[in-house]
């Protein structure tokens, strides 16, 4: 009990504690630490079976929890824009409206039943829980992943559930997301869950495996990662998701067309039937590289954009394929922009692979290079930035970072600025006095991942 109030605890810590004492009259069996992320490079590659290399920052959610007095589920935040709710048990499955703070509840407890790890008994005992947390939401730093991820935690905390590895329960969260309408990738789970100090985690997929790779000084100092808010809110679960959603869906309509169109040129490319993600081409048995993959997309997708009759007649569709494959995605008035998504995809696919080598190597300047051509790829081809951001980009350069670029989904959320150790102060006196006092300006420290306290 003691511990709960310890001093080295952190601030939003001890906060979830007397929050859940004021609450519920009793003290939590548990309390639970999930950090936010950042991603140095590698974006929208995780769910095309591509690497990335993100890292856990101390910024975390912090859960305290008990099991609760029947059948319920009790939860309270400290920050007031989350209001309290209460869930029976049997109406988990009945999700809030998009965007609300409960449904990554119920997607965390759902995806937990769903791989066998709660039982119909364990839900039957319900909980209690109060959060409190130093992570912003909606800023790309992955929130609503730790959310999940620390629910999850203290469900199989609480109801003393046998310890689950954190490389399957990375992969189970993934896909409870899916619940919350995202079809994003299992990045932000499996940093939350294995990050580790001083570290950059490369995460590969399908099948997932996480190699920290420690932060080395080369010839120059290992630069500080600063981070600006560029104050422009996007809620995937909610009014971004069409807008998020459309991304993955260009890629996997990109590879089918691609598997087609590859059948009819056998002296250039293999048979490509057992292929479900872009990733899978660069990897045994396949095993193509990323030029000869790019060579031959640029010779397969012959127009900028498709329309929704193009892609019926080249992949020989009806309307019931599509609305199965698409989900009923609506047509976007610009077309499906197949190739453009396929060489970002590739591409920084290629680049994190050398992020990887630079981040062991203590090399900077190649790390700087492979950020600022991830940010371009990500604006021009990918089409994810926003003129605020790009304001941070060039803001953050005339500051003295070395580069920049957006981290996480993208259209709005934060700018990464690798920043010389030795420039901090003069980096961040530049950026407020170019963008404002009230610029919100973070440091990005690599730390460890989710823990139960
Ligand atoms: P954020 O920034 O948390 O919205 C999303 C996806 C990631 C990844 C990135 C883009 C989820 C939960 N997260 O992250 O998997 O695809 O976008 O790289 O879907």
């Amino acid at each position: 009990m003691l511990a709960y109030d310890s001093p080295t605890l952190s601030l939003p810590a001890r906060t979830s504690v007397h929050l859940f004492r004021s609450t519920f009259g009793c003290e939590p069996q548990a309390l639970i630490r999930a950090p936010g992320r950042v991603n140095l490079i590698g974006e929208h590659t995780d769910y095309n079976g591509l690497p990335v290399l993100p890292f856990a920052i101390a910024q975390s959610h912090y859960v305290a929890a008990a099991v609760g007095q029947g059948p319920c589920f009790e939860l309270i935040n400290a920050d007031a824009q989350f209001p309290a709710k209460t869930i029976a048990a049997d109406a988990l499955p009945a999700f809030s409206a998009a965007g609300q703070w409960d449904n990554y509840f119920r997607a965390a407890v759902l995806g937990l039943r769903d791989a066998g790890f709660l039982t119909t008994e364990h839900l039957a005992g319900g909980m209690q829980i109060a959060v409190a947390s130093d992570l912003p939401s909606g800023v790309g730093l992955s929130s609503s992943s730790a959310l999940v991820v620390a629910f999850a935690l203290a469900a199989l905390s609480v109801h003393a559930c046998r310890s689950v590895h954190p490389v399957p329960l990375a992969e189970i969260l993934a896909e409870a997301e899916h619940y919350v309408g995202t079809r994003g990738g299992g990045m932000d789970q499996t940093v939350c869950l294995l990050g580790k100090k001083a570290h950059a985690i490369r995460i590969n997929f399908f099948p997932l495996e996480a190699e920290p790779i420690p932060f080395c000084a080369g010839s120059q100092p290992v630069p500080r990662i600063c981070l600006s808010d560029s104050g422009v809110r996007v809620e995937k679960s909610g009014t971004g998701l069409l807008r998020y959603n459309r991304r993955p869906l260009e890629c996997r309509l990109a590879l089918e067309v691609f598997r087609r169109r590859a059948a009819s040129m056998p002296d250039r490319l293999p048979p490509l039937d057992s292929i479900r993600h872009w990733g899978d081409l660069v990897k045994p048995p396949i095993a193509l590289s990323h030029k000869a993959v790019l060579e031959a997309a640029a010779a397969i997708f012959d127009h900028p954009s498709y329309s929704k009759s193009d892609l019926l007649r080249i992949l020989g569709w009806g309307e019931g394929t599509w609305a199965d494959f698409t989900e009923s995605f609506p047509e976007p008035a610009d077309g499906f922009k197949l190739h453009p998504r396929v060489r970002h995809v590739m591409e920084e696919g290629r680049r994190v692979e050398q992020a990887a080598d630079a981040l062991r190597a203590g090399d900077w300047p190649t790390m700087a290079k492979l950020i600022a051509a991830s940010h371009e790829s990500c604006r021009d081809l990918y089409e994810i930035s926003c003129p605020e951001i790009e304001r941070l980009i060039e803001t953050g350069a005339n500051a003295g970072a070395t580069a920049s670029r957006l981290t996480g989904a993208g259209f709005g959320g934060c700018v990464l600025h690798l920043v010389p150790a030795d420039a901090c102060g003069s980096f961040d006196n530049e950026m407020r006095r170019q963008l404002g006092r009230d610029l919100r300006l973070f440091e990005a420290v690599p730390s460890q991942g989710a823990a139960i306290l």
